[in-house]
């Protein structure tokens, strides 16, 4: 049996599989360092979520440790470099949460623009015997800026067919045989877009990227749509820009302090606030699970993994 260290919950289910097959240490459910004490030279493995990370401290603290499996695809709160230091292999669950976070991002375009959640705020509160909403934007025939085009954005990328929008997209480098249209300036990507959609990675190289100049750039008709993580956008810089009529509006599933939300959006009207539920649904957090557990499977027999990072 392998001693692995969970350093998070996930699923009912996938915690009672993972400790059915090795033995595995709880740390939120006791003394995190008298257990460490207790146990750290016999952890081989930590098994970890893009929420729970894994500091280079922890990494330092496990002198058997052999690999780090992660469940969800970013890996900015895990620290590869302190892992790669020692040899130890990192595996993440990239493919499988695509197209889930892909839909989630054009059901924030489509919610922002066409004032969905607002206007269910409006029914509910009986303000419809009173009045009406005022007009919202259309979504058909607009223009779509991706920031990442990767795998979840060329996901948003093939969604956006289906409402004639023009794509462009930036990234550090154009994407080998990409159709859509590379622009190497993110200020000129923002100023063309209509829609802008960061599913870039988070962590140190993309942090505040979306700052002041591409908010403004993107203007008080434009809508910021954030499904990659919230240091990816200057947030005070993001709150400014809304409450001042700068920016047309955003949609947001992540943010800078999760799951803290800056209070000073709850009162905007066109601001639509999601709690990190990219990939929450029981199809893909099951998909994530299973490639968890043929990564961890993967390693254990054969010293490989079937998605390192
Ligand atoms: P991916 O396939 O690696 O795509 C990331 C893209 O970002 C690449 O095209 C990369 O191109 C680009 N990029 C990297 N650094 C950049 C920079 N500084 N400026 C501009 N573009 C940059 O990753 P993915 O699988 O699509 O996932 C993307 C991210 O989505 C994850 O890392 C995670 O943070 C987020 N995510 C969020 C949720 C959610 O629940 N909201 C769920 C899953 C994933 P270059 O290398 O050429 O720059
Ligand atoms: C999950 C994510 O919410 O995959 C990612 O990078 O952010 C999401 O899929 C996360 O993995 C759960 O911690």
């Amino acid at each position: 049996m392998t001693c692995i260290l969970q350093l998070g919950p996930l699923t009912e289910r996938f915690n009672h599989s993972l400790a059915a097959e090795h033995e595995v240490l709880r740390i939120w459910e006791q003394d995190a360092d008298a257990l460490l004490d207790r146990q750290a030279h016999r952890i081989e493995v930590v098994v970890t979520s893009a929420r729970f990370g894994c500091s280079a401290a922890l990494i330092e603290r496990l002198p058997s440790l052999r690999a780090i499996i992660s469940f969800g695809v970013g890996y900015d709160s895990i620290d590869v470099a302190a892992a790669r230091a020692r040899g130890i292999p990192v595996s993440n669950t990239p493919d499988v949460l695509n197209d889930c976070v892909a839909d989630l991002a054009f059901g924030l375009i489509i919610d922002c623009a066409r004032q969905m959640s607002r206007a269910d705020r409006f029914v509910r509160a009986g303000e419809w015997l009173s009045g009406g909403l005022p007009l919202a934007t259309s979504v058909s025939g607009k223009r779509l800026g991706i920031v990442g085009l990767g795998r979840i954005g060329e996901a948003v990328a093939k969604r956006s067919s289906g409402f004639d929008m023009q794509v462009r997209y930036h990234n550090r480098r154009p994407v080998d045989g990409s159709a859509y249209g590379y622009e190497p300036s993110l200020i000129e990507l923002a100023r063309w877009s209509d829609f802008l959609v960061l599913t870039c990675p988070g962590g140190a190289s993309t942090r505040n990227l979306i700052d002041r100049s591409v908010l403004d750039a993107l203007g008080p008709n434009g809508i910021l749509i954030n499904v990659s993580r919230g240091s990816v956008v200057d947030e005070p810089a993001l709150v400014e820009a809304l409450l001042e009529g700068r920016l047309g509006g955003a949609g947001l599933d992540v943010y800078a302090e999760e799951p803290k939300v800056p209070p000073a959006l709850f009162e905007l009207p066109n601001v639509v606030l999601l709690p990190h539920i990219g990939s929450a649904t029981a199809e893909t957090r099951l998909a994530m699970e299973e490639l968890l557990f043929a990564n961890l499977r993967a390693f254990l027999e054969r010293g490989e993994m079937l998605t390192a990072v």
